[in-house]
């Protein structure tokens, strides 16, 4: 008889990591930096023992290196050094040994799709036509419409800036190029052999300075359809319009991405997430994430954060979406990653998203807590490899609304005010809607300082130093030492809630890691549940329940899953009892975590 051995349940420590996302700009302000007020390297490395408390195995950084910071860091004008503002190169060699020396591994976050504007290889690029650096960068003549006006190549609007062509035009040389977050972000050439082995040079630079592994900014953009085709026109308001069918996973992609591996990643040990925006299909994202593929280990799939937008449209739009769509999207993730041998990653949380509980639940005084367990319950049963974003494990939440998007940073944000501002000059304030849509959905509100007390900024920078992007208004309730204070087993904070399901998680990693995952019950309705089954021989089964929704709902309860152990719940012991047959009721945002029998 043979056995197939799933190579998804082999083990292996990437597997089992918990990673955290820091964003160093407003992680933890030790002065040490150049610039008063924003986070810095130190900061990090101050935070260590809290992080290894937490149960966090892998700490990767949003970019830290040098750069105009157009787009905050994802703008690189030189990869191997480091913002002044952050501190320097021994500061991270510092803090990799820090890491190391608490069992935790480095993280770099790759943005080799694109540099900055002011990185040497585009001011060479840019100077002349037959610059030695010309064809780093995607150069194209200019088109004419019929009245002889000069127009860009095609009809790509600019990801953080839809109003706007993808492509700038070039006064010195006459030409356009090809910039798709914002003009500060000329998108690299990767056709061109040299261009891909400077990136080669730049991962093995991080890699022989101690980094365990990379996540890959847009790493599915690198390879553009040939001869830049028009994108299909989804808004006849706007000139410009989302080119994603022609740059995303473009014909070049995996052979560039096992030229990575064979190259660099296979003569390492390392961990690799790519960020992989604007793909569904099944098959394009088996073909990264394969286990035999040798592409990358996982990506960032976006089905969860695309959740509220128009499908198909730009992502600052509001969609009404329903709880069951979570259920749909992750069980077809978990399915596939099975079925198919691949490998997840769960994040719900990032630097370009709102906070979760405020998006997926409900961030009110009354169920904030409660949503934030609930969200943590999903995230730490589930098959992958899991992601925490600073701030996550506190429930932090969107900006208040009394916080007028005037005061919003992110690029994206502020371009997006101007547009709106353009399009209806007669509707001052609401704009057409962009007001709510900036108070759910800008980048902003995940990157507002992390609140650790109660104290003058919340602890975050010294006070009378004013921090580069202000702390929410709640910080004197929602912050990391009022999370400390433990107060009974019924009633848990949201940070003690996310050190227990972290610690729970590695414990039944069999099941939770490596296991299999069903989908039970009903669909539609708000109650989200699963069983996880641990697949060695003898092992162990969980289920969890989730109910997405601040209403009592009846829920019945399905043979198979019928609890033998209460485990945790997000009203702690207060759970209703899944032993008995028949219907349980679950309360506003409850989510319970039981053993069964496998
Ligand atoms: O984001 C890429 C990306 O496509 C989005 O998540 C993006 O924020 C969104 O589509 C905007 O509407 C990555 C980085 O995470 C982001 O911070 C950078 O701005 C971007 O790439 C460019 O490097």
């Amino acid at each position: 008889m043979t056995t197939t051995i799933h190579s998804n349940t082999q083990p292996a420590w990437w597997k089992e990591a918990v990673v955290y996302q820091i964003y160093p700009a407003s992680f933890l302000s030790t002065g040490s930096g150049s610039i008063p007020g924003w986070g810095d390297i130190r900061g990090v490395i101050n935070k260590l023992d809290y992080l290894k408390h937490l149960g966090v195995d892998i700490v990767w950084l949003s970019p830290i290196f040098n750069s105009p910071q157009v787009d905050m860091g994802y703008d690189i004008s030189d990869y191997k050094d480091i913002d002044p503002r952050y501190g320097s190169l021994e500061d991270v060699d510092d803090l990799i040994k820090g890491l190391k020396a608490r069992g935790m591994r480095f993280m770099v976050d790759l943005v080799v799709n694109h540099t900055s504007d002011q990185h040497a290889w585009f001011l060479n690029s840019r100077s002349s036509k037959s610059a030695a650096k010309r064809d780093w960068y995607i150069w194209q003549p200019p088109k004419y419409d019929t009245e002889g006006k000069r127009k860009p190549p095609n009809n790509w609007s600019m990801i953080l800036g839809e109003a706007n062509s993808a492509w700038t035009w070039d006064e010195e040389t006459q030409e356009y190029y090809l910039a798709l977050f914002t003009p500060e972000q000329p998108d690299l050439n990767w056709r061109n052999p040299e261009v891909r082995e400077a990136v080669h040079d730049v991962l093995r630079f991080w890699l022989d300075r101690g980094a365990s592994g990379f996540r890959m900014d847009v790493i599915n953009l690198i390879s553009k359809v040939e001869g830049y085709p028009d994108a299909e026109v989804v808004d006849p308001s706007v000139p410009y319009q989302p080119g994603q069918k022609y740059f995303a996973n473009g014909p070049h992609l995996h052979e560039y991405l096992q030229d990575i591996n064979a190259k660099v990643l296979s003569h390492y040990d390392t961990i690799t997430v790519g960020e992989m925006p604007f793909v569904h299909d099944e098959t394009e994202i088996i073909k990264v994430v394969g286990a035999t593929r040798k592409e990358l280990n996982m990506i960032f799939i976006f089905d969860l954060v695309d959740i509220d937008n128009i499908p198909g449209s730009f992502r600052l739009t509001l969609h009404p979406w329903q709880p069951t769509e979570i259920r749909r999207i992750i069980t077809k993730y978990q399915r596939l990653m099975l079925d198919k041998d691949g490998w997840n990653s769960i994040f719900i949380e990032n630097h370009d998203n709102p906070r979760s509980v405020s998006r997926y639940c409900d961030d009110s005084d009354a169920f904030r807590a409660l949503g934030a367990k609930l969200l943590c319950l999903m995230q730490t049963t589930l098959a992958g490899t899991l992601y925490v974003y600073q701030g996550e494990e506190l429930g932090m939440r969107n900006l208040r609304p009394e916080v007028a998007p005037e005061q919003y940073k992110d690029i994206e944000s502020i371009n997006y005010w101007r547009k709106m501002n353009a399009l209806h000059p007669d509707s001052p304030g609401d704009l057409k809607g962009a007001r709510p849509v900036l108070q759910r959905k800008a980048r902003d509100h995940a990157r507002t300082p992390v609140q650790w007390s109660a104290e003058a900024n919340a602890g975050f920078c010294a006070e009378g130093t004013e921090p580069w992007m202000m702390v929410n208004t709640d910080y004197h309730t929602v912050n990391a030492e009022a999370q400390r204070v433990y107060e009974s087993e019924e009633d848990l904070s949201v940070l003690q809630f996310w050190q227990r399901g972290l610690a729970s998680r590695k414990d039944h990693r069999d099941c939770f890691v490596y296991g299999g995952f069903e989908g039970v019950g009903e669909e539609g309705g708000s109650v989200f549940a699963y069983k996880r089954i641990s697949r060695g021989a003898g092992g162990e089964a969980f289920v969890t329940v989730l109910n997405f929704s601040g209403g009592e709902v009846e829920w019945m309860v399905p043979e198979r899953v019928r609890m033998e152990k209460w485990v945790t719940g997000t009203y702690g012991k207060k759970a209703p009892d899944l032993a008995l047959e028949g219907t349980v009721k679950l309360r506003p945002w409850e989510g319970v975590l039981g053993m069964c029998a496998a």
